[in-house]
């Protein structure tokens, strides 16, 4: 399985003419299999209904769905998981409500916030921020390569880079030793989801 996670943006993908549903069904079908909706202004009730409409297409292509932020969201749909960050709903608290068998990936942006990690069931780390992005306002501090690299060196938790990752440095990314990335407007805002996807999941495929 490819390495590429996408995160969701209605907004973006709004201003580039797409729907999210379709941003979703073109990344799948050109190979993602990593979706997370990532929803900060909708009401719960549509968020749930786009939820299940994401499932949909989700469970067509084997992609794994986790819900950001929102624990009851992901046990209303039965999603595969929640992805929480630093000021979300304490980790071990989230693991006691969701089961042991759901996926839960976490936020970090330090090498604190790693070792916190290490007596928890963390399924995968987001690293965040890589480089600057318009994407996020309330980013933490920028890691760059090298803070990428300190981190990676410190886990064996399956670990996806965030943060202004695209197809013109996406593969200095890979070289920090991270297992995977997780892109928003490298898919969302572009004129094809399904493009973009193929030709991120290309340089992701080359040999370092
Ligand atoms: N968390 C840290 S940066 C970020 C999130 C959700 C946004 C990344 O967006 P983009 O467009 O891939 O830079
Ligand atoms: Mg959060």
């Amino acid at each position: 399985m490819n390495q590429l996670y996408l995160v969701t943006d209605s907004a973006i993908s709004q201003q580039a003419g797409h729907s999210l549903p379709f941003v979703v069904a073109e990344a799948c079908r050109a190979g993602v299999r990593w979706i997370q909706l990532r929803e900060k202004q909708l009401s719960t009730r549509a968020f749930i209904e786009l939820g299940l409409e994401l499932k949909q297409i989700t469970q067509h292509y084997g992609a794994k769905l986790i819900i950001n932020d929102r624990i009851d969201v992901a046990l209303a749909i039965d999603a595969d998981g929640v992805h929480i960050g630093q000021d979300d709903m304490p980790f071990t608290m989230v693991r006691s409500l969701i089961g042991p068998d759901k996926l839960i990936g976490l936020s970090i942006n330090n090498e604190a916030e790693l070792q916190a990690t290490r007596h928890w069931h963390v399924d995968y780390l987001g690293i965040a921020t890589i480089f600057p992005t318009g994407t996020k306002q309330d980013t933490a501090s920028i890691l760059g390569i090298d803070g990428l690299q300190r981190i990676c060196a410190q886990t064996r938790l399956p670990a996806f880079a965030i943060g202004g990752i695209k197809a013109s440095n996406i593969q200095a990314v890979m070289q920090s030793g991270v297992t995977g990335v997780a892109v928003v407007s490298a898919i969302c805002g572009q004129p094809s989801p399904y493009e973009a996807s193929r030709e991120l999941i290309h340089l992701l495929s080359q040999p370092l």
